[in-house]
């Protein structure tokens, strides 16, 4: 039962009494915020024990969804709302004394991811919790998350992110389910009464031990847990090495295990093999592989049924020691012989795949596996001389392709390889994405394993990036059709039959202004700098990435800078807006971060140009900063090299907020085109077999340069120091150089579609009219969808 505004107020001072012994009067919002937070989690795990023991008895198969990466963002607000208890807690806490909204506003970010991966593993945590299906998540408690991100000077500075402080309300910490993970050591071969044993020797321990957050789904029985591993010392000091006068020794051994949860690898771009995340994956993987094998046990007699009971998701390769690691427990552990274990094995595993530019698929020296996991990678070895013998013998065809196919390969464990040989089921990201993995990246796979690869098409948790996120539009779109889509977001389709009327195209453009000055205050106290909320907000927020052209955009922005001054040419006035976050390695990312700062620092205080343009600088871009960028955009930056983004999921959480997408045929910006038809986006550049053919004629950006005074003209300027008297020779070098992602290639048809956009904005009606179709059409790109994809085709298959 919904608890009312009274009994939540008893709640409150009982909790801030019991906790802390004070009354409300002598509390601080510190108090209050960490009172408020406790009884939520107790609610939570209440409710948690009645839905465990629904599932237990109902020996539901079970969803485990292994990620190195949850991008929670907030979650006070997200809970409230899914219990529907938003107005009851205000109310409650304004009893008190205190206002909930600045209380929401104390909430750090769980930054526990990147970007878009580590988002998409929260939103399908959402839906699926949503919609009471039984997952999981399984990742690690970082202590410090993803960087806090400064800018000094135009650099990005990094800081860390310190979010357990006032984010451990919502961790529950299980130190009596902990689990024991070995490292190093030696592997041995003996005979025992069983036969053949395979031992670990001499490895060291280091102690899982589990923090659970759970997860509260929209007007919905279940909750789910995302259970985080800390790593820990076994014996918190070891009496033995201390007692020989080993104190600091000892110290350090708790410091090297305890390094494995300390922080996100804050880089989703090239990958370096290092050592401590091949120790955090593993490290997760293990503790997770064998609370899982726990759970089943305690429920069925063995684990030959496994797959019925089970499904084990990898989220990328990122955790896919599952292979391995399972393969270990059922071998070492359970006794099985290696033909039965493999078999459970590959209907238990599934994987997606997020990326298919090659610096990013996941590749480990061998050697450094073999120090580590030694026991793992004789595994490995074995599952690739079978896979290799098994190809030889089945595919003769394919004989001369087996060495790409193998696992190991140039002294490497090619991750994905393990991923495709082992998995019953592999998807891409977007309809794109899933056929060049099929045709092109994975096609030798394809061909021996028909029917293997398929394509899920990534989904967003709407109730959070529109109902909690915009306040505003959600009513409106109540009022209009009523509150079905919150549950069936296809029914925001019904929004179509509005797209003649004038009264509601005025009122979403109003709603749209409204969003727009709120985040114009933020940009007023964040950057001290004032915009123009009636200018046109142009929006481009993700990570720096050289294939997701931030830098074609700026380069566009240094262009018009130029009509005006030198032709004294006018546009329709628009706010540039940028948010990104660089791995912190990634020189290129941080001089195009620079170079988009310093031509905000020249543009912004020029007279000429500044009631025509702005150029902002959003520093810190994380999901709750997101939450109040997507309401107030209204064009969406989607600009990607075809054939580059997997995927792309900010395009739809913009797309939901009415913006129009400006954007490349690439990821699921072409189902976007696909559902709002040719008329209601901004399609321009070259396709992904454009790009190919291009790359094999080879790209010859500097003809371009000759040949387009455009490009001349702005390459010049800023060769000459033009953008704040700030030398980029780096940039212009990339440009003319280096740019594999052939900015220029495209920039003239960046250009005239930039063009087009203008004129569609001077033409309010026809403007609104293409938002209101956008936010009709945005039912398919549902997490909701796409969970219930997973759970037909892939889960539950
Ligand atoms: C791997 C090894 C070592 C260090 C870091 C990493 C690493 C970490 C994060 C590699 C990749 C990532 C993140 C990738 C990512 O976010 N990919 C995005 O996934 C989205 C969800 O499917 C897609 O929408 C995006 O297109 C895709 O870029």
């Amino acid at each position: 039962m919904k608890p009312t505004v009274s009994q939540l107020r008893d709640e409150l001072v009982r909790t801030l009494k019991n906790d802390y012994g004070y009354l409300p009067e002598e509390a601080t919002d510190r108090q209050i915020y960490g009172t408020i937070l406790t009884v939520i989690q107790n609610q939570l795990l209440s409710k948690r024990a009645d839905y465990l023991e629904k599932i237990r008895k109902e020996n539901q198969k079970r969803i485990y969804y292994m990620s190195m990466e949850f991008l929670v963002g907030r979650s006070l607000k997200n809970n409230l709302y899914n219990l529907n208890l938003e107005a009851e807690m205000k109310q409650a806490v304004a009893d008190l004394g205190f206002d909930l909204e600045q209380i929401y506003e104390m909430e750090p970010d769980a930054g526990l991811g990147n970007g878009g991966l580590g988002r998409l593993a929260s939103c399908y945590m959402d839906a699926a919790t949503t919609m009471g299906y039984p997952v999981t998540g399984f990742s690690i408690r970082y202590e410090f998350g993803i960087f806090k991100q400064q800018i000094v000077d135009g650099w990005q500075v990094e800081y860390p992110d310190d979010w357990l402080e006032l984010g451990k309300y919502w961790l529950a910490p299980r130190p009596d389910e902990a689990m024991e993970v070995h490292f190093d050591g030696n592997v041995i071969e003996q005979w025992d009464e069983k036969g053949l044993r395979t031992i670990h020797k001499d490895y060291y321990t280091v102690r899982a031990v589990p923090y659970d957050m759970m997860i509260s789904g929209k007007d919905s029985d279940a909750v789910n847990c995302l259970r985080l591993w800390r790593a820990e010392s076994p014996n918190s000091f070891d009496m033995s090495t201390f007692s020989r006068g080993e104190y600091v020794k000892s110290m350090e051994e708790d410091a090297k295990a305890e390094a494995i949860s300390k922080v996100l690898y804050p880089a989703d771009d090239h990958i370096e093999g290092k050592r401590l995340r091949l120790k955090q994956q593993y490290f997760f993987v293990s503790a997770s592989l064998q609370n899982i094998i726990q759970t089943h046990l305690r429920q069925n007699p063995s684990l030959d049924n496994l797959p019925d009971k089970a499904v084990i998701h990898i989220n990328d390769t990122h955790p896919a020691l599952c292979v391995p690691e399972l393969m270990r427990i059922l071998l070492d552990d359970c006794g099985y012989q290696w033909e039965k274990a493999w078999d459970i094995v590959c209907r238990t595993l599934a994987y997606t795949n997020h990326t298919v530019m090659s610096e990013a698929l996941e590749k480990w020296d061998i050697n450094l596996f073999q120090q580590h996991l030694p026991r793992i990678t004789s595994i490995i070895k074995e599952i690739d001389r079978r896979f290799c013998e098994e190809v030889f013998q089945k595919f003769p065809e394919k004989r001369d392709r087996i060495s790409q196919m193998a696992v190991i390969g140039d002294n490497q464990v090619r991750m994905a390889n393990l991923c495709l040989i082992a998995c019953f089921s592999v998807n891409g990201v977007s309809k794109l994405h899933s056929e060049i993995l099929k045709n092109d990246l994975f096609r030798d796979y394809n061909d021996i394993y028909p029917g293997k690869l398929t394509n899920v098409t990534n989904g967003i948790a709407a109730r959070r990036w529109l109902c909690q996120g915009n306040p505003l539009l959600t009513d409106f779109i109540t009022e209009l059709i009523g509150d079905g889509f919150v549950h069936d977001l296809d029914q925001l389709k019904k929004l179509t039959a509005f797209a003649d009327d004038k009264e509601v195209l005025k009122k979403l453009a109003d709603i749209k202004l409204a969003n727009k000055k709120r985040l114009a205050k933020y940009i007023s106290t964040a950057n001290g700098i004032n915009v123009d909320p009636s200018s046109l907000f142009d929006v481009q927020v993700k990570r720096l990435h050289e294939y997701k052209r931030q830098l074609m955009n700026a380069l566009h922005i240094c262009w018009m800078y130029l009509q005006i001054k030198r032709n004294g040419a006018s546009f329709q006035p628009r706010t540039f807006l940028f948010g990104a976050k660089a791995s912190p390695g990634y020189y290129m990312a941080k001089e195009i971060i620079r170079f988009i700062c310093s031509l905000g620092d020249l543009i912004n205080r020029d007279p000429q140009a500044k009631d025509m343009l702005k150029v902002i600088f959003l520093a810190d871009y994380k999901v709750s900063l997101a939450e109040t960028i997507y309401p107030a955009a209204e064009i969406s930056e989607q600009i990607s090299q075809a054939g580059k983004e997997a995927s792309g999921t900010g395009n739809m959480k913009m797309m939901l907020n009415g913006a129009l997408t400006l954007g490349t045929m690439d990821g699921a910006n072409i189902e976007i085109f696909d559902a709002v038809g040719k008329d209601n986006i901004f399609i321009f550049g070259m396709n992904t077999e454009e790009v190919n053919t291009l790359y094999r004629n080879g790209y010859h950006p500097r003809s371009l340069y000759d040949s387009d005074p455009q490009i001349r003209e702005v390459l010049d300027f800023i060769q000459q120091g033009g953008v704040d008297g700030k030398k980029f020779d780096s940039i212009v070098n990339y440009l003319l150089n280096n740019d594999t992602y052939m900015s220029l290639a495209d920039f003239e048809s960046y250009r005239e579609c930039q063009a087009k956009v203008a004129s569609a904005y001077q033409d309010p009606a026809l403007w609104n009219r293409m938002s209101l179709l956008n936010i009709a059409n945005t039912g398919i790109f549902s997490a909701d969808r796409a969970v219930q994809e997973y759970i037909d085709h892939i889960w539950y298959k």
